[in-house]
């Protein structure tokens, strides 16, 4: 197969949107690279121009230009194995990383633009979101998402669990399944020395430094 050569390009040094790739990379035993743009360069506008929509993260693999995270997380699911094993098994891990994705955008409005009023209403009504992929873990036995390997959705969820419990350290505490689903991925030996690194510790979670 041909030389592997992945690359991040980000705007801030945060975990960010690019945090369920590092895992996933992490988890595959993927090695990439990182740029982080400063503020003053990027302001400068010339690699806000070459963005298709105008911003970062960009993910390069060899040839192979790509902006929006989950896109880079689907490719990652194609290239590695890790977007089930037949078209239902796909459809389905879609539709959970896309569940995902609206508890992270519900999560990064309030980081960036309430934090202060809206962070109590936000971990009152967070069970209200968790139950849902408490019920869908419960269910399926693997532990996985869908089926019974780890898939691309698996790693955002995963993700986003470890966000909130900085958030709110005991909003796993009522959800058997989604506690055990992060101790298991926290486990995986390459997804540990990754959370263990002081690349990954030295990152705050969100630009603003709020979490
Ligand atoms: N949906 C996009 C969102 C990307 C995004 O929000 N990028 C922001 C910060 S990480 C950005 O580039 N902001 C600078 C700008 O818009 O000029 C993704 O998931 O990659």
């Amino acid at each position: 197969s041909p030389p592997l050569n992945d690359l991040l390009t980000l705007c801030h040094a945060e975990v960010g949107r690019c945090g369920a790739t590092r895992i996933m990379l992490s988890d595959q035993g993927q090695e990439w690279k990182e740029i982080v743009v400063n503020f003053e360069e990027w302001m400068k506008g010339d690699l806000k121009k070459t963005c298709v929509f105008g911003q970062l993260p960009k993910f390069e693999d060899g040839d192979l230009v790509l902006f929006q995270s989950n896109a880079f997380l689907r490719h990652l699911g194609r290239r590695h194995g890790a977007y089930g094993k037949n078209d239902c098994e796909a459809a389905h891990i879609d539709m959970f990383a896309d569940g995902v994705e609206d508890l992270r955008t519900k999560y990064l409005k309030m980081i960036y633009q309430e934090y202060e009023t809206g962070k109590d209403a936000y971990i009152k009504d967070l069970p209200n979101h968790l139950c849902k992929f408490e019920a869908v873990l419960a269910k399926n036995k693997s532990g996985f998402l869908v089926g019974d390997s780890i898939s691309f959705a698996d790693y955002s969820l995963f993700e986003v669990l470890l966000n909130h419990q900085v958030l709110s350290p005991t909003c796993l505490d009522s959800f058997p399944a989604l506690n055990s689903f992060v101790a298991t991925l926290s486990a995986r030996p390459k997804i540990k020395a990754f959370l263990d690194s002081e690349d990954y510790k030295k990152l705050p979670i969100n630009g603003n430094g709020k979490q």
